[in-house]
């Protein structure tokens, strides 16, 4: 009888699988009972054994990496032998491979690595979020859910953008990643982005490179102002653009002492600002003045540097100033 030849042959096929025998027909056929049309499982079997009535191997790695009822779970995962070996995983949760509604339980995707935590004004930030999903047939998507407007989070993970001179930090920045499963599921990261300024940064926020690199170099004065590039970006000044005179009248301590207070950036910690002081304009013998700083608002990129003479102007005849901008390794 020909139903007797069908069956013998879906038995034999039910006892190639890992743990074929929880769903028996039903792992290949739409109807539970086996025979009938198959079921998307079912069809990629019979594209294996390209129709072949005798027990041709088909179950292995390739086939066990494959999502063939497009559940979101691989063929492998769900009868319990993820790689393919044959060998079911004791304990499994079996599902069935051919029917979208039997799904294995939805574990949570996992955030790897470790994000960049500096971000450098005019330079471009790029961080790749990368994240692993036990469920290795399922598709992830990731989105910010907080962060500056400067930082845009792609579909697939890039976390780019170049934050501007404006752009203060420290900033909280929070990327979702969120699976395909059903129901989704998903993880945060969240991390703290310090915004730094940097020389090299700053030179590309105010000028055309690498068309104006002499222009833009530390010791060049763009706009003849008499503040050197250096200058201009300790302070915060534009560089394309002449300034009211900086030096202002100063102010003297009560034993005389000559005193100057700048603004200057805080958010180059490499940053040293210096009065050196010198009784004549050969600056042949120099003095660096004495240096206190306070940070009168915190966080927003300034502190105050007010620079005290060592010595009294009832010794000295005259003094010439003048800033030195440097950078500590
Ligand atoms: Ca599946
Ligand atoms: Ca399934
Ligand atoms: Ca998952
Ligand atoms: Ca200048």
């Amino acid at each position: 009888m020909a139903s007797a030849v069908g069956l013998v042959a879906r038995d034999f096929r039910v006892n190639q699988l890992p743990n074929g025998r929880v769903f028996g027909c039903a792992n290949c056929h739409i109807s539970p009972s086996g025979g009938g049309a198959r079921n998307p499982f079912g069809n990629r079997v019979f594209q294996i054994i390209g129709g072949s009535s005798a027990p041709v191997p088909f179950w292995g790695p390739g086939l066990a990496a494959e999502d063939s009822d497009g559940d979101g779970y691989c063929n492998g995962e769900e009868l319990g032998d993820p790689d393919g070996d044959g060998q079911p995983l004791p304990g499994a949760m079996v599902s069935n491979p051919g029917s979208a509604s039997s799904r294995q339980t939805n574990a949570a995707p996992v955030f790897v690595g470790a994000p960049l935590t500096e971000a450098v004004k005019g330079l471009p930030y790029e961080f790749q979020a990368t994240a692993v999903d036990p469920n290795a047939c399922q598709g992830l998507a990731f989105v910010k859910v907080e962060g500056p407007t400067w930082l845009t989070v792609s579909t697939q993970g890039l976390v780019t953008g170049v934050p501007s001179e404006g752009d203060a930090g420290p900033v909280t920045v929070t990327v979702e990643v969120r699976d395909n499963g059903s129901p989704a599921q998903s993880a945060r990261l969240t991390w703290t982005l310090q915004v730094v300024s940097r020389f090299e940064g700053w030179q590309r926020l105010h000028f055309a490179l690498p068309g104006e690199a002499a222009l833009a170099a530390p010791e060049a004065d763009a706009d003849g102002d008499g503040l050197s590039n250096a200058a201009e970006y300790a302070m915060g000044t534009d560089p394309r653009r002449p300034n009211l005179p900086l030096w202002a009248v100063p102010g003297f301590d009560p034993e005389g002492r000559l005193t100057w207070s700048v603004q200057v950036r805080d958010d180059d910690p490499q940053l040293v600002v210096d009065l050196e002081l010198s009784p004549d304009l050969t600056f042949g013998s120099v003095t660096v003045a004495e240096r206190l700083v306070s940070d009168p608002v915190p966080w927003d990129g300034w502190k105050i540097v007010t620079f005290r003479d060592t010595r009294s102007r009832l010794e000295v005849p005259a003094r010439f100033g003048r800033l030195r901008v440097r950078w500590s390794p």
